[in-house]
């Protein structure tokens, strides 16, 4: 019987885009389009559901929500802001507050207004201004309503997505272009921590913890050779640690939001610098179980990173954690193997305020589109029916008692 600290944030994760519907001012919405992907269309129509939702999770046990703010809604046309969109977001974290939830808002979570993007989105040198414009309008009118905010969602996932590999918009496949969107999004968050912690210093509010969601993976070298274990640090260094580093370096982190799902096997083909970032082995003979995408189980690779983490003396809360799968026994099994690590972690002095499984419905996953299932609650897309999930029921138990069967 393992027990969790008192006050510990219990509940789920969401981002706009991959729940709410109709999102037609997104640069997503239109590359979707472009490309002939599975197109996000009503989503879960999370926008018109989010009370019901919110009711489930409560029936769930869940304490805290993690969701995003869709900056495409906000402001759909350069310069103009919508209080209407404002005014949802207000009603969204007036629902939470009655049911008793606390409330963790993202304000970046992959997507940009289209009207960004026609600008060169983060490469522009501006983007830096015009989030920061958007993040003044919202965080002026949402700061009573909130404690916690995540200013970026996994930026390296983002830049490495978008332009790195090319398998997101814009779909550039340039280093160069990489390093410029990499610097204009840590001065994007270090300005936006700034911006959120005066926002409340001047009404004299209580502190805000203002952090950033980092997605980590557990590096490990197939065989250990001196090009693997290069590989394998250098894959630390900047996929899971780099943006922590910094943004710690400039004083610009109240928490660190961690999201953790899966090991990846290093082996160099090559000596070359793209071998370094990619090169992984594709051989099962260090087999694990795996998800639907084929990402491999692996708890134990959180407690390393968590262990790594130690040193930054910050809180940390793991903002993603989850399983897409159609095994609901498997995701049990997942979600508690993750949890004996964070409590072991905990043991060993890793101060953890909280855990948020991803994601509190089946959702849209990006360039996968809807058959990846990573759900507490199953989401029927032809009749927007929810199904509570069995291992849901077990999580909730969890959430409920602090203690971990
Ligand atoms: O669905 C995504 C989410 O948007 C960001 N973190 C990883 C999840 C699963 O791929």
């Amino acid at each position: 019987m393992l027990k969790f600290p008192q006050n510990f944030l219990w509940g789920a994760a969401t981002s706009a885009y991959q729940v709410e519907g109709d999102n037609v001012h997104s640069d997503w919405w239109s590359w979707e389009k472009k490309v002939g992907k599975e197109c996000s269309g009503e989503a879960c129509n999370h926008y018109k559901f989010y009370e019901q939702d919110f009711n489930l999770a409560k029936n769930l046990n869940h304490n805290a929500h993690r969701f995003s703010i869709e900056w495409s809604r906000i402001e759909p046309k350069q310069g103009e802001f919508s209080k209407k969109e404002l005014q949802h977001y207000e009603d969204v974290l007036l629902s939470l507050k009655k049911l008793g939830i606390e409330p963790l808002v993202t304000l970046h979570h992959f997507t940009n207004p289209l009207w960004l993007s026609k600008l060169g989105g983060w490469e522009n040198k501006k983007s830096i201004e015009y989030f920061l414009r958007y993040c003044d309008f919202v965080v002026q009118a949402l700061a009573p309503h909130v404690r916690y905010w995540i200013t970026i969602n996994e930026p390296t996932v983002f830049l490495s997505h978008a332009y790195i590999f090319g398998v997101w918009p814009p779909q550039a496949k340039s280093f160069f272009r990489a390093k410029t969107v990499q610097n204009n999004l840590v001065k994007a968050h270090v300005k936006t921590y700034a911006l959120i912690h005066n926002i409340y210093k001047k009404s004299n509010a209580p502190r805000p913890s203002v952090g950033f969601s980092q997605f980590t993976q557990a590096f490990v070298p197939c065989v250990n050779t001196l090009k693997n274990t290069l590989a394998t640090k250098l894959r630390n260094n900047w996929f899971n640690l780099g943006f922590i580093k910094t943004c710690a370096q400039h004083h610009a982190l109240d928490f660190i939001g961690l999201n953790y799902y899966s090991r990846q096997l290093v082996e160099l083909k090559q000596w070359g610098i793209g071998n370094f970032i990619w090169d992984t082995c594709q051989n099962n003979h260090h087999s694990v179980k795996k998800n639907s995408l084929g990402w491999d189980i692996y708890p134990e690779g959180l407690l390393d990173i968590l262990l790594k983490l130690k040193k930054y003396n910050l809180p940390i809360i793991v903002t993603e954690n989850g399983i897409c799968t159609p095994d609901d026994v498997l995701r049990w099994e997942y979600i508690h193997a993750h949890l004996k690590n964070i409590h072991a972690a905990i043991q060993k002095g890793v101060p953890i305020s909280g855990y948020l499984y991803w994601s509190l419905l089946d959702n849209f996953e990006w360039d996968k589109g809807f058959a990846p299932r990573f759900g507490l609650i199953d989401v029927n897309y032809n009749t927007t029916q929810r199904t509570v999930r069995a291992s849901a029921l077990k999580f909730g138990q969890v959430c409920k008692t602090g203690i971990l069967e």
